[in-house]
């Protein structure tokens, strides 16, 4: 390879990197809507919002998908999900075995495929992004977008202003901090107090998770282990039904919603 290409091709790295970035960020300064979190709920949700034809964004803070799925049950590599789930399971190509009452999962092909038929569908993922705030409206009170920060800033502790995303919808799907609705709360602030999971009660916590899924005020939903947090609901450790169901849930409220 000749001298003078490879000095160029640095330059052209760049550039092929920072433009195409560049445009996907001023294509979704304005989407349908924003998922937070990569994690069961999250990625169930944008799934199904996105075949549904809306345009959807998922953000994540870490540079990876999955959330709590990597970490199976105390490290070991398996999850287990309810036969009420095994549609989505389905859906998604997830390969099982039946254990019992149970279908269990091998935890990476979980959250690979989760992350796989999201993207498929034409859910938008941006990693190492982390959502700091909400954009609000009054009469009537909504929420039309987030506030964003690179997660390394965050890390860092350094005073970086944010940009703004507008949105439709945005759904908390944070799991156990509802980080998204935790910070609207505290600072428009909205009527809701974020409380916090109570301690394990699978059965009640599955069942009542997907019952609370929802609008939580206008433009802002609940999936996954934020309905908890935000419910006061029980926790219920490495059983997933709940979280399929749940951001299978909220997509179909939403795109219920921004169709009327
Ligand atoms: O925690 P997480 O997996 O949430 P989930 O979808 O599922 C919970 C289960 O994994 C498990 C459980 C039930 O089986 O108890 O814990 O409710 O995924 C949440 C994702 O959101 C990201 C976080 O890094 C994780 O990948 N996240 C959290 N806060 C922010 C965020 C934020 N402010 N901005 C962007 N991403």
């Amino acid at each position: 390879m000749p001298l003078k290409f490879r000095l160029i091709m640095e330059a052209e790295i760049t550039k092929a990197i920072v433009e195409t970035a560049s445009e996907d960020w001023v294509e979704y300064a304005e989407s349908d809507v924003i998922v937070v979190g990569a994690g069961p709920s999250g990625l169930t949700a944008a799934k199904y919002l996105a075949e549904s034809g809306l345009k959807t964004l998922v953000l994540e803070r870490r540079l990876s998908f999955g959330g709590g799925i990597g970490g199976g049950g105390m490290l070991f590599h398996k999850v287990v999900i309810e036969r009420e789930a095994k549609d989505i399971l389905d859906d998604f190509e997830i390969r099982y075995v039946e254990h019992r009452n149970f279908l269990v999962a091998d935890s990476a092909e979980f959250m690979a495929k989760l992350a796989t038929k999201a993207v498929d569908a034409g859910a938008k993922v941006i990693l190492g992004v982390s959502v700091e705030d909400v954009i609000f409206r009054e009469d009537p009170l909504r929420v039309r977008g987030v506030c964003i920060q690179w997660s390394a800033v965050e890390i860092s502790g350094l005073h970086v202003d944010p940009l703004f995303l507008r949105s439709r919808a945005v759904v908390d799907a944070t799991g156990h901090d509802a980080e998204v609705i935790s910070v609207a709360a505290r600072k428009i602030p909205l009527d809701v107090a974020v409380t916090g999971e109570r301690s394990a009660y699978s059965e009640v916590a599955e069942k009542e998770i997907v019952e609370k899924t929802g609008e939580v005020v206008e433009g802002l939903y609940a999936a996954g282990m934020a309905v908890a947090a935000v419910h006061n609901l029980p926790r219920m450790g490495p059983i997933f039904g709940g979280m399929l169901l749940s951001g299978k849930k909220v997509a179909e409220i939403i795109a219920e919603s921004l169709k009327a």
